[in-house]
């Protein structure tokens, strides 16, 4: 059987993350024994030449991961809508979630909380009947880890799907793929790159970009998990969102 690594990064500027530090960039690999080399390198690059700034300290984590645990799943299906303006960006959330049971005010109020927030590293779980923050680690959040794209499938599909290649846009759609295929009824992302503003949301098997999600030069963003708690273990989906190896594509 083949043997799988998954390699992790995080970095920060003014010190590590759990020490005040601001982040700088993230990235998750599932990788064979030989792609360990090139990949931890790409990652300490990007680490070290971010548009967020330069990191000064960088968390590289290496583990092997059992070939048993894998899990195949399809990537979401790719939409692009029209935004004029971050002025526009709420009217266009409500208008892409009005069959979804989340209330208005709620999705209006997380969309103001992630285009200003600085603080949380990884995602906010809300559940959709209180409103309240699920996840426990406030300022660390969720942060979703242990999957990647088949290569195969991916080099196949990001040629018929998605054009001109982006691997933001790649890592985004795994991620969020791996996010609905927790139990998630919604995700809302913006990234906190200051020159970054095209945003998503995912919904009924959709990644649909929303250009123009925030501000141009705004550092902030972030990401939101609508789930109900009512009809899921919360541990349970926090623990298959941060430790069950998962590719995207492909079959076992
Ligand atoms: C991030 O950089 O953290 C989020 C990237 C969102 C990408 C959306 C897209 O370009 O389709
Ligand atoms: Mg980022």
């Amino acid at each position: 059987m083949k043997k799988w690594y998954s390699v992790r990064m995080r970095s920060s500027k003014g010190g590590s993350h759990e020490n005040g530090g601001q982040h700088i960039s993230g990235a998750e690999r599932l990788v064979t024994p030989v792609e360990l080399e090139t990949t931890t390198t790409e990652m300490i690059r990007r680490a070290t030449m971010h548009t967020r700034g330069e990191a000064d300290f960088i968390s590289l984590k290496i583990e092997s991961i059992q070939p048993s645990e894998i899990q195949y799943i399809l990537p979401l299906c790719v939409k692009e809508i029209i935004n004029e303006s971050h002025h526009t960006t709420k009217k266009v959330l409500q208008e892409q979630l009005v069959s979804s049971p989340i209330p208005q005010e709620l999705l209006f109020s997380l969309y103001d909380w992630i285009i200003q927030d600085n603080v949380t590293r990884g995602a906010a779980v809300i559940d959709i009947n209180s409103g309240k923050r699920m996840d426990p680690m406030i300022d660390r959040g969720v942060r979703v880890s242990h999957f990647d794209w088949d290569k195969e499938f991916k080099d196949k599909w990001s040629t018929e799907k998605l054009g001109v290649y982006n691997e933001r846009r790649a890592e985004a759609i795994a991620l969020a793929s791996k996010v609905a295929a927790a139990g998630t009824i919604c995700e809302i992302c913006c990234s906190d790159d200051p020159e970054y503003t095209t945003g998503y949301l995912t919904y009924q098997h959709n990644f649909i970009r929303i250009p123009n999600m925030k501000q141009k030069n705004s550092p902030y963003g972030g990401r939101v998990f609508f789930v109900d708690a009512k009809k899921l273990d919360i541990d349970e989906y926090i623990h298959y969102l941060e430790t069950t190896p998962v590719f995207i594509g492909g079959i076992s």
